[in-house]
This record gives structure tokens, sequence and C-alpha cells, in this order.
């Protein structure tokens, strides 16, 4: 009888508390269109990709942060609005833009030796230059002394050496003469509705013409204006997803119907991914929950630069091992790594992004396998580094990116995973002697460390009892 009389009660109490939540939730037209993570084959090729190449070139990339010889210590492609430049002193750049340098093969080949497996190209960044011969405005790379379409030799030679591209698309847009930050009448909406009629067809411009183009990377989707016309965010992803079903976009292009942004007023998230981390990390404790949805983090190498800056002794500058570990960070809470660089004026990559791009691509290319279709794990964190579980295989590889005093690397297990092989990724051959400690807690005696550079270790699990069982957890 009283079994019977609990689950009663327990029907009850769902039944009033999913009443609740059904009242509680918001009928939206333009909130999100799908919860969870999706399962097609685009997606999961993008979430196996793992690892990024942020590229930020534009007019802002002539000057490099320097106006007048005065030097601005902020991003440099805010170079315009920190040296409160007028749009048209501004747009003349235009007539600067060069490149000679450029050679896309290079750029590719250096991706490639890096080991990012997509690269993010801004296509139109705040100021409004387009890097393709857009039919929608004549301010373009056509109309310049170089006159070449850069987007499509970048395409092409990323896509040769096996590397997908993801466009940026500032939606904030400083040249356009009906770009808006708020609506407060009438006449506002008309004139920001003949802008976003002009993003809109720019967006189905380079979906048509740029085919291979895998995901849309939106950017400056923050002001009031498109808060008021979160339609307008729907109707894109749903025009870029016609154009090519398996088409991606960020969380950041998306407004709702009461002007929430990336997650809607019922909570879930909107696009494809979470776009929020820009120049920050989840906290790898606390911030678990980021791998309900598939994510994306950007950074910088220095602290706050996109576009090519001149001096970058202004502003503390990441080193490899640093951007290593972030990379390891990120794979092991579920999340890809978009590492930016900011090309020259002339076209040339600085001599400090190349050395980054060397040191980290030796990295990658013996411990890459850790990272590319690497993704959480369940396993608690411990300090020596990250777990990172490798779908489709029993591996779960340990990063380690801190060397214990102890010489003891602590494990705990989850429920329900056994550990039945572990050996070092550089030396399959060599097992490290393995200890249990409690119940599923264990040591791992390390090997004396020669590297400067976080080294793996490879656990080969199956389902089973973590440990013997022998200990027995104290009862207080
Ligand atoms: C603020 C801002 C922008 N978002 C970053 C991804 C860069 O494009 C920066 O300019």
């Amino acid at each position: 009888m009283k079994i019977y009389r609990y689950i009663y009660s327990l029907l009850l109490f769902s039944a009033v508390t999913l009443h609740a939540q059904n009242k509680d939730r918001k009928l939206l037209q333009y909130g999100a269109q799908y919860t969870g993570k999706r399962k097609d084959s685009a997606m999961a090729k993008f979430r196996a990709n793992r690892f990024g190449q942020f590229i930020h070139w534009g007019l802002y990339s002539i000057p490099g942060g320097v106006w007048n010889g005065k030097t601005y210590n902020y991003a440099a492609e805010f170079l315009k609005s920190s040296a409160h430049i007028s749009t048209s002193t501004w747009d003349s750049l235009m007539y600067q833009f060069n490149p000679v340098k450029f050679d896309a093969k290079a750029m590719a080949r250096m991706a490639k030796q890096m080991g990012v497996k997509y690269m993010t190209i801004t296509t139109k960044h705040h100021e409004g230059f387009c890097l393709w011969p857009s039919a929608y405005t004549p301010f373009n790379v056509s109309n310049t002394p170089f006159k070449r379409d850069i987007l499509k030799e970048l395409v092409e030679a990323y896509n040769a050496e096996g590397i997908d591209v993801h466009f940026y698309y500032s939606v904030l847009d400083w040249h356009h003469p009906d770009w808006k930050y708020d609506i407060k009448s009438a006449d506002d909406q008309t004139q920001f509705l003949r802008y976003l009629d002009f993003a809109y067809n720019q967006l189905k411009e380079l979906a048509t013409n740029y085919p291979t183009v895998k995901c849309f990377w939106f950017d400056g989707t923050w002001d009031n204006s498109i808060k008021k016309n979160g339609w307008w965010t729907l109707a894109v992803e749903k025009m870029l997803k016609q154009v090519h079903p398996g088409m991606i976009v960020n969380s950041r292009l998306r407004a709702d119907d009461y002007g929430s942004r990336h997650k809607d007023s019922n909570g879930e998230m909107m696009g494809d991914y979470g776009s929020g981390y820009e120049r920050k990390l989840p906290d790898a404790v606390k911030d678990i929950d980021v791998t309900q949805t598939d994510w994306e983090a950007c950074m910088t190498i220095p602290e706050n630069q996109w576009g090519y800056h001149k001096d970058w002794s202004l502003s503390y500058v990441k080193t490899p091992v640093e951007l290593i570990e972030m990379l390891a960070l990120t794979t092991s809470l579920g999340g890809n790594f978009l590492l930016n660089f900011g090309p020259q004026g002339d076209g040339a990559i600085r001599a400090e992004e190349k050395q980054i791009a060397t040191a980290i691509g030796e990295w990658m290319k013996l411990n890459g396998e850790a990272i590319y279709g690497g993704d959480y794990a369940g396993f608690k964190k411990q300090d020596w580094g990250y777990y990172i579980k490798k779908e489709g295989t029993n591996k779960v590889y340990m990063i380690v990116c801190n060397q214990p005093l102890s010489g003891i690397a602590k494990v705990q297990t989850p429920e329900k995973v056994k550990i039945v092989k572990n050996y070092l990724l550089a030396n399959p051959g060599q097992s490290l002697q393995i200890k249990e400690t409690q119940k599923n807690q264990f040591n791992l005696y390390l090997p004396p460390v020669k590297t400067t550079t976080p080294y793996i270790i490879v656990l080969e699990v199956e389902n089973g009892n973590g440990g013997t069982g022998q200990y027995q957890d104290a009862k207080t």
C-alpha cells in the first residue's frame, strides 16, 4: 500500500511541476529551433575539428593601431572609434589597400602545419569593408588597388589543404548609412529595415557564391536595433540553412521575440553552438554545464588585439604553452578553440605569429590525436591538467600541464568506468605504475619530466566497476 501511495504522490508532484513549467514557458516565434546538440554529420565534423584559426583582416590592418604618429593601445580594429576618425577619412583607406605580400597558399600551409581543421575569416568587420566583390556595396576589395577576390583565394587555398572555412560577418556596420544602434521611431525602423535587407542579401550572396562555407560566425549583434528585430536573426538562420542544409550558425546571431540573446526567453540556446566565450574560458570545475551544448571559445594572442597592431609590447602576449593549455581545457569541456591571427596591411604574417604557429604545430603533430574528436570525459578535474575522452574509442587522454612534486597524478574514476591499461602517448610501450588508494581513486606514478610542453598519458577504459571495492566510504 505504502509504495502505491508513494508512486501516486510522485506522479502528482511531477504533474504539478510540469504544469507549472508549461505555464512559465513563453510561447516564442523566434526562439530556439531545437534543444540539445545537433546529431547530423556536418555538426559532427564541426565538433571533431576542435581547433580553428581566426583571421581578422581589413582596412584596420593598414594603420595597425597608429594614427597621425600616435599609438592607440586599444583593439586595432577599433581604431576608427578610439582615434575618433570620420567615416569618410577611414573609408578612404581602401585606396591604400594593396597587400602585395598576400599569399593565400602560404597562409593555408601555415595553418595546416599549426594543426587547425578550420579557419574563420572576417568577410566584413564593423568598419563595413568587404573582402569579397559584393554586388551590394562598392565598399569592397574589387575597388581597391589590389582588386583581387581575397575571400575566394583564401577559401580555395584552405580547402585545398583540407581545412574547412567559416565566415565571420559583423551585422554592426559603421559604413552603411542605414545602420542604426536603436529604433526609437517608425522612421528609424523603416531605415533599419533597408539595412537588414542589405545584410540579408550579402549573407545570401556569401553562402551562394562560396558554397563550401560550413559556418557563419556573427558578431556586432548586441545593439537594441537587433534586439528589437529578433525575427530577422531567425530569418537569416533559416535562409542560410536553406541555401546549404548542414550550415551552422553561432548563438551570437540570435535574438528572440523579447530581445533575449544567445539563449531565448525559455533559457534554450539559439543557433547551433554557444559563442559567448571571447578572450575568456569557462572554469573547468564550476562551469561544466557548458558541456550540454556545442560551443566555441575565441582567443587573442595579445590581450585584446584582433586586427594587426604594430606594437605588441603594449600588452601581455600569451606563450605557446599557455595557448596549448587553453586548447586542452576547451576540448576537455567539449568546446572548440578558435585562435586569432591578424595579418599585416601588406598581407604578410608577423614574425611572432609565425613562431607561435610553429610551436603549437609541433605539439599538435605529436599530441593532436587527443584534441581532434576529443570531448568531455566526465572525470573529476585534477590539478595536474585535463581529461579528454576520444569519441568512438575507449580512450581517455590525460593532458598533464602541471607536474606534481609528489610525482603522483591522482585519478578518480566515474561510476562504472574501469581503467584497463595506461601508457604514455609518446611511448606506448611505457605503462605507469597504478595503485588503488581509496574507492575509485588511484595514484599514477609519473615519469620524471624532460618536456617543457604538456604531455599525455592514455587511459584505456571499459564499463565496469572502477576498483576492487575493498575500501568502504567512511560513515560520518
Ligand atoms: C568587441 C568585439 C569584436 N569581437 C571580436 C571577435 C573581434 O572581432 C572584436 O573586434
